[in-house]
């Protein structure tokens, strides 16, 4: 029985942690799968399309990340169940990002550097947090995570969902019928979506000039977008467009349509757009294996496996 690590490219990194662990699992690396008939598990990030097929006996998929479109993108994916990652430290890093831009922006941080690259002493007022309506674009495990944390921060707080959602101390919307008003009342949208058929391309043009202008009036210059999600659920020439005719104030971006950023992307030298190398939650090689040889070992005792991924929703 032996576990096949494949894709990422902290492969080896995994397998040592994994092997660490002491499970007594046979832990192979691609492409160095030894005999086929082995793997009956696989630790995946964004395989090559059609490798998961080839092995005949494999009973289970665990996605490294908490997102599968890397998965999904699969037209020839087994059908055994997919397990995607959800673990504490992976939530806490993608809090911390999120509380960090939204803070960032809040305090009109892009502004002060560029003051400061000036060597000018210039007081901006700045909104309180109780004055700044944050709209959580994806209300699952990182959603709801990062709403309690900006809940202690004083923050206002909305968000939006595929199903009607309640959460306390967030104003709660769903769906299509649901999305116009949801913009229309937030100030900083933060999005930790995840791709699929019908979240591609949902950050656009038309999406970003539906946020709220309102809050000019309470201080914050204009709305701002933190998209931690996917980058294909973005337009950048969108983001740019936005930012550049004043609808959109400010923008960080952890996800890009490709990756890694090319060089020649304008979306690097724009001041008021922060780039991060999508790492705002990174799954260690120790959490992951843990993880990883957790569910195996439900699996193998015939318990429930943790964090099914739902192939129809495809997240
Ligand atoms: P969850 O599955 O727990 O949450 C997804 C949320 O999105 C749910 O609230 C779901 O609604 C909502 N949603 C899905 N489709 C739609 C839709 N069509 N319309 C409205 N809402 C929708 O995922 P996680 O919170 O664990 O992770 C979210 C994503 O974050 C991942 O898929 C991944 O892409 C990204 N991510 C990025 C990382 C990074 O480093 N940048 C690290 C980790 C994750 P409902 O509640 O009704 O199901
Ligand atoms: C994830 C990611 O989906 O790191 O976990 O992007």
């Amino acid at each position: 029985m032996a576990l096949l690590i494949i894709g990422s490219q902290w492969s080896e990194e995994f397998a040592a942690a994994a092997r660490a662990l002491n499970s007594g699992l046979d832990i192979r690396v691609w492409p160095e799968t030894g005999r086929i008939e082995d793997i009956r598990y696989a630790l995946a990030w964004g395989p090559p399309v059609g490798v998961l097929k080839t092995f005949p006996n494999l009973e289970l998929i665990i996605s490294v990340g908490a997102g599968v479109d890397h998965l999904m993108k699969d037209p020839e994916l087994p059908d055994v169940p997919i397990v995607r990652y959800v673990d504490p430290d992976l939530t806490n890093r993608m809090v911390s990002y999120l509380v960090l831009h939204v803070l960032f922006h809040q305090r009109r941080m892009c502004e002060f550097l560029e003051l400061q690259r000036e060597r000018k002493w210039e007081f901006r007022p700045e909104p309180g947090t109780h004055e700044v309506r944050v709209g959580l674009m994806g209300l699952g495990v990182m959603g709801e995570a990062t709403a309690k944390a900006l809940k202690a921060l004083g923050f206002q707080l909305r968000g939006w969902s595929r199903s009607e959602r309640n959460l306390e101390g967030v104003e709660c919307f769903a769906g299509q019928g649901g999305l116009d008003a949801f913009l229309s009342g937030t100030d900083i949208l933060v999005c930790t979506l995840p791709l699929t058929p019908d979240t591609r391309g949902i950050i656009n043009r038309d999406l970003l000039s539906k946020l709220s202008q309102h809050g000019r009036h309470q201080r914050m210059p204009g709305p701002v977008l933190i998209n931690a999600g996917r980058g294909a659920l973005q337009i950048e020439a969108d983001i740019l467009a936005a930012l550049d005719a004043g609808e959109l104030y400010a923008a960080s971006l952890d996800v890009f349509e490709v990756e890694p950023l090319p060089a020649s992307s304008p979306l690097w030298s724009h001041p008021r757009l922060i780039v991060t190398p999508h790492n705002a939650a990174e799954s260690t090689p120790e959490a992951i294996s843990r993880y990883t040889l957790r569910q195996i070992r439900r699996h193998q005792a015939g318990e429930p496996l943790e964090n099914v991924v739902d192939r129809a929703r495809g997240y």
